[in-house]
């Protein structure tokens, strides 16, 4: 056990801890990375699952900070999958020296702000403690699974897997009797995969998702020509634009066309294959229901031709909630999986899954046999791993335990631009709630905040802040500003974890800011313009230890770095 002082400290080697570690660096900040897995990685580390891929284009997904960096690095599909992915992050591990600033396989458990000395302690698995004046949590959105609370899922004397934990010397279907649990974007993907090689497939759907076609397929010469020449370009146009991934402007509504210029733009995207594409096909999919309708039928009627059986169809197009409002998905043969001889559908709705047993998985009318059961049953997104961490901010008075960030979240996931937390002073989250995150090309809005947030530390720094806190006023106007925008949006009425739906007792909100992503750097900017005028600033000296005890900024790198103190 030991304590050990930075300047800041990072939770989380996933693309935002990465980033945010290289900015510190630049800023000749003394940062550390603390994180739970053995490697680097993040979601793309822990997603090892057979078929996991991104559904976001590879030249929009990656880092746009660095010209020589997406210069050199070839992307060798449309869409990228998780090994390439990960390959790309310790290129950029390696490439800016990171590895040494990363602690793996160290657990966070806590965060805990002390007034008095203005900094936080975060206490590990290992009974370790980092302290640092400043936090950021880059723990993800989608990094605490969702294990579904089913009857005898203990008991179950199979092989059973998580999507979001996958064994990392790989699994093997072959000839085995699998059931895949959920047919979200995991499941739809994993499911034609292991149909390959297993004796049969079972896929357990309650939900249906809708899905479109990824056309996934090898990047050439001239791809890599074409994106590379406009690259800067390119980026500016991404973070100006609605979704931060592409930059086609979609100005016209669904209602104001003919049904054949609409069926022609449709199967123009369908048969490019992007589902951001496709959900902004029209600038009314996301708030008027009936323009959302027309989408839903042109995806309703691909979906039926695609299964070919009409009785499978009939269960596999989605129905009872707007397109887009569950994640919109992409595959390679999902539906036609529905054609082989060894998968079988389980519509949970109309034979709902009572138990697992030792031998396989009951319903309310069969006992399926089976050797292998495969969790893909999501995530408790974007505020889950923060609300199952005990972080304590300042105490509402002297004396008192300090705010938690669980009860606060309990209450409604509030946050000042999706980046502080009111009460939580010096602590950054990288794309929180009420941040375009999921719905934007996630490594931009990484990016966005990662930038925000470095610059903002610059900033405090060089005026001699000790702490700082968004104030409430300026917390609660960003909260009424998300909710209004998405009260506009046929979000709010979704039951997924886009609203926090899918997890028992979390309340229901939009977790997203769905304003777009260039209004939302508009905000940023205009934010950092202004001085940061929604937060309240303590200077050094007016409270906590005096500016020159804790070092000045020549030497602050040396009398905070690793102290080791070995308890
Ligand atoms: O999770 P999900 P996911 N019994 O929540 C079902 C990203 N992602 O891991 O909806 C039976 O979407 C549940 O059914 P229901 C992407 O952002 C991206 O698939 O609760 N079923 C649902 O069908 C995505 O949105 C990529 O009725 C149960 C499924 O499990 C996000 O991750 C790839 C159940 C969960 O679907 C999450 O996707 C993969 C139960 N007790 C993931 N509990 C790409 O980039 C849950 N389910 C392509």
């Amino acid at each position: 056990m030991g304590i050990f002082r930075h300047e800041l400290v990072i939770v989380g080697a996933g693309v935002g801890g990465l980033y945010a570690l290289i900015r510190a660096r630049r800023q000749g900040l003394d940062a550390v990375v603390l994180e739970r897995g053995s490697d680097i990685g993040g979601t793309w580390y822990w997603n090892r699952y057979p078929g996991a891929r991104c559904d976001v284009e590879s030249f929009d997904y990656s880092f746009s900070f660095d010209e020589e960096l997406q210069q050199e690095w070839v992307w060798t599909e449309k869409y990228a999958g998780q090994p390439e992915i990960l390959a790309y992050l310790h290129h950029v591990a390696e490439r800016y020296g990171l590895r040494d600033g990363v602690r793996l396989q160290t657990n966070v458990q806590s965060a805990r702000w002390d007034e008095d000395a203005l900094e936080w302690t975060v206490g590990t698995e290992d009974g370790d403690e980092y302290v640092a004046p400043m936090l950021i949590m880059a723990t993800g959105v989608l990094s605490t699974p969702k294990i579904p609370d089913i009857p005898g899922i203990d008991d179950f004397r199979g092989e059973l897997y998580n999507s979001a934990n996958w064994p990392a010397e790989g699994v093997d279907f072959a000839g085995k009797r699998v059931a895949v649990i959920g047919t979200g974007s995991t499941g739809i993907q994993i499911i034609p995969e292991a149909a390959k090689t297993a004796g049969r497939v079972y896929a357990m759907q309650r939900t249906p998702s809708y899905s479109l076609p990824a056309h996934n397929r090898p990047l050439t010469e001239a791809d890599q020509q074409r994106v590379k020449g406009a690259y800067p370009d390119i980026r500016k146009r991404a973070r100006a634009s609605m979704l931060g991934a592409f930059t086609d402007t979609f100005d016209r509504s669904a209602l104001e066309v003919t049904a054949e210029e609409r069926e022609a733009e449709y199967r123009r995207i369908y048969d490019y294959g992007s589902p951001m594409r496709f959900a902004s096909a029209f600038n009314d999919l996301i708030t008027d229901d009936e323009a959302n309708r027309t989408a839903r039928d042109f995806v309703d009627a691909r979906i039926a031709e695609r299964v070919g059986d009409p009785e499978i169809a009939a269960r596999v197009v989605p129905n009872g909630y707007a397109l887009a409002t569950r994640r919109l998905c992409i595959d390679t043969g999902y539906y036609e999986t529905y054609r082989r001889e060894n998968v079988t559908l389980v519509d949970l709705r109309e034979e709902p899954l009572e138990a697992i047993t030792e031998t396989g998985i009951r319903t309310a009318k069969r006992e399926i046999e089976l050797d292998m059961i495969v969790l893909a049953t999501g995530f408790d997104a974007v505020t889950g791993t923060l609300r199952r961490l005990d972080i304590r901010g300042a105490a509402p008075s002297p004396g008192e335990e300090g705010l938690s960030l669980r009860e606060k979240w309990d209450l409604s996931p509030d946050s000042w631009l999706g980046i502080m937390v009111h009460g939580f002073p010096n602590l950054f989250v990288v794309t929180g709630p009420g941040s375009p995150s999921v719905s934007a090309n996630m490594f931009l809005a990484i990016e966005q905040h990662v930038e925000f947030i470095s610059d903002l530390i610059e900033d405090s720094r060089r005026r001699g802040d000790a702490r700082i806190e968004p104030s409430a006023e300026a917390e609660a106007a960003w909260v009424a500003h998300v909710r209004e925008v998405s009260d506009g949006t046929l979000f709010k009425d979704a039951t997924s974890w886009y609203t926090g739906a899918n997890v028992a007792g979390k309340p229901r909100a939009v977790l997203q800011y769905l304003g777009g992503v260039g209004p939302y750097d508009d905000r940023l900017r205009e934010e950092e313009r202004a001085g940061y005028p929604g937060l309240e600033r303590t200077p050094w000296g007016s409270r906590g230890p005096r500016a020159e005890d804790r070092g000045s900024e020549d030497h602050r790198n040396d009398k905070h770095r690793n102290e080791g103190v070995h308890a």
